[in-house]
Formats: C-alpha cells, sequence, structure tokens
C-alpha cells in the first residue's frame, strides 16, 4: 500500500472503483430508487436475527464521518428480554405523559395520519434493539477529551445504521421517547453519554400496512445554483 506523509502524520492511497458517466448515472438512481422503498414499520416480528448481524449494521454505521475522528458514539445493542421489557415500561411511561399532556394539539393532529400512540410493543417484541447514544465529551482515564459536532456526526451514522438495516432486508422506526433520560440509568451509561435515538430492528410482521405518505419531489426538497 503506498503511503505518504503531511506534516508528520501517515496518510495511505486511497483506492476505490470509479465508473463511467453512465454507469454513475445508472448506479445513482439504483441506489435512489432502492432506498425509496424504505419505510418506518412498527410491526416488528419476533423472529431472532442473528447477532453478527446486528454487529455488521454496527459497524456499518461506525463507518459514518464524525467530527475530527472521534466517532462519538456507542451503540447499545439489547436482545436481554428484561431489559427490554424494563425500558418498555419506561418508555411507555413517558410516551403516555407526551401524548396526554406535553405534546400540542397541533403535534398530535400532525401524528394522527402516521397513527402513532403511547404504546410501544415493538420495544419489547422485536428481536433487538439498538439505543444510540452520543458522546458529549470523552472521558479518558479520568479526563475530558472534547468531541466535535457530535449531534450531526451521530445523525449521520444514524442515517447510516438505517440504511445498512435496509440492506439486510429487515424494518426499523426511529424512535424518539422524551425525556429519554431513563435509558441512561437502565443501560447504565456514563456521565459522559447521552441517549440520541432508539431504534428496535428485527423482521417485519407477516402482513404490514404503512401509512400512504408520499415523498415531496425533487423541486420542493432542492435549489440548484447552475
Ligand atoms: N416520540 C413519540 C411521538 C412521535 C413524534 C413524532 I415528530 C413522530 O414522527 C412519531 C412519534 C413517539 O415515539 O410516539
Amino acid at each position: 500500500m503506498k503511503r505518504i506523509e503531511i506534516n508528520g502524520h501517515s496518510h495511505i492511497h486511497y483506492e476505490r472503483d470509479t465508473y463511467t458517466p453512465e454507469e454513475a448515472l445508472k448506479r445513482s438512481k439504483e441506489y435512489y430508487d432502492w432506498l425509496d422503498t424504505r419505510r418506518t414499520v412498527r410491526e416488528i416480528a419476533d423472529k431472532p436475527v442473528p447477532k453478527e448481524l446486528i454487529e455488521n449494521l454496527i459497524m456499518a454505521a461506525s463507518t459514518a464521518p464524525s467530527g475530527a475522528h472521534k466517532q462519538p458514539w456507542t451503540f447499545c445493542a439489547i436482545s436481554n428480554q428484561h431489559i427490554k421489557s424494563e425500558i418498555r415500561k419506561a418508555a411507555e411511561k413517558e410516551e403516555r405523559e407526551s401524548y396526554d399532556n406535553r405534546m400540542s394539539d397541533r403535534w398530535l393532529k400532525d401524528l394522527e395520519p402516521i397513527g402513532t400512540d403511547s404504546d410501544k410493543p415493538f420495544i419489547e417484541n422485536a428481536p433487538w434493539i439498538i439505543v444510540v447514544f452520543k458522546k458529549a465529551y470523552e472521558q479518558i482515564d479520568g479526563e475530558k477529551a472534547n468531541n466535535y459536532y457530535v449531534n450531526e456526526s451521530v445523525g449521520i451514522a444514524c442515517g447510516m445504521i438505517l440504511s445498512a438495516i435496509h440492506k439486510a432486508g429487515l424494518v426499523t422506526l426511529t424512535h424518539t421517547p422524551s425525556p429519554m433520560n431513563f435509558l441512561t440509568n437502565i443501560l447504565e451509561r456514563p456521565s459522559n453519554e447521552r441517549p440520541f435515538l432508539l431504534l428496535p430492528i428485527g423482521y417485519p410482521e407477516n402482513e404490514v400496512y404503512v401509512p400512504d405518505l408520499v415523498r415531496k419531489p425533487l423541486e420542493e426538497v432542492a435549489v440548484f445554483y447552475e
């Protein structure tokens, strides 16, 4: 492998496939069409998913770019039924409070077409749940060290795990119980870690229906300056 030094730091030659413009166009369209088949699914079967697959999903997410390459994330992967039940119980307690008292009428109205409520059976039914923690800072031998662009970095990693889950033919949903400090306690995470997102992962149940959503067309999500 070719190597050079830049400012005293080792850089390796980056080798990768490139494509003709036609092939690149085709691949970009194929990828878009495939990603467009991803849907958030709340009915997750209890069919087992091997740990090795979950490990691959996590490693795929962990390839995400991050501020100063600090990789400021911890993925807690839970298949333990007792812990899943504890998390479901605590999440539903917060969610009941949210749906009944914390969320505005407008918010509840916006959620109506999606059909969510404070019942979160998927937390217990899914063979795995991954709770993503962001590391606000690093704690190394009792010393604090900075992380940078933590929300951006962890957000990108979460996007990448969604894509990896889809690629494996599995489904998930992005559950954001609020507040979610209970996850820190149940999973006994250190104080530099903050819960970011909860992803139940598994196979979809046999017959699943999802809201008839339409995604915004290009003109609504992009502005070109040519
Ligand atoms: N966190 C709650 C409520 C919720 C909020 C939004 I914005 C959604 O798109 C879906 C749900 C829950 O998980 O039910």
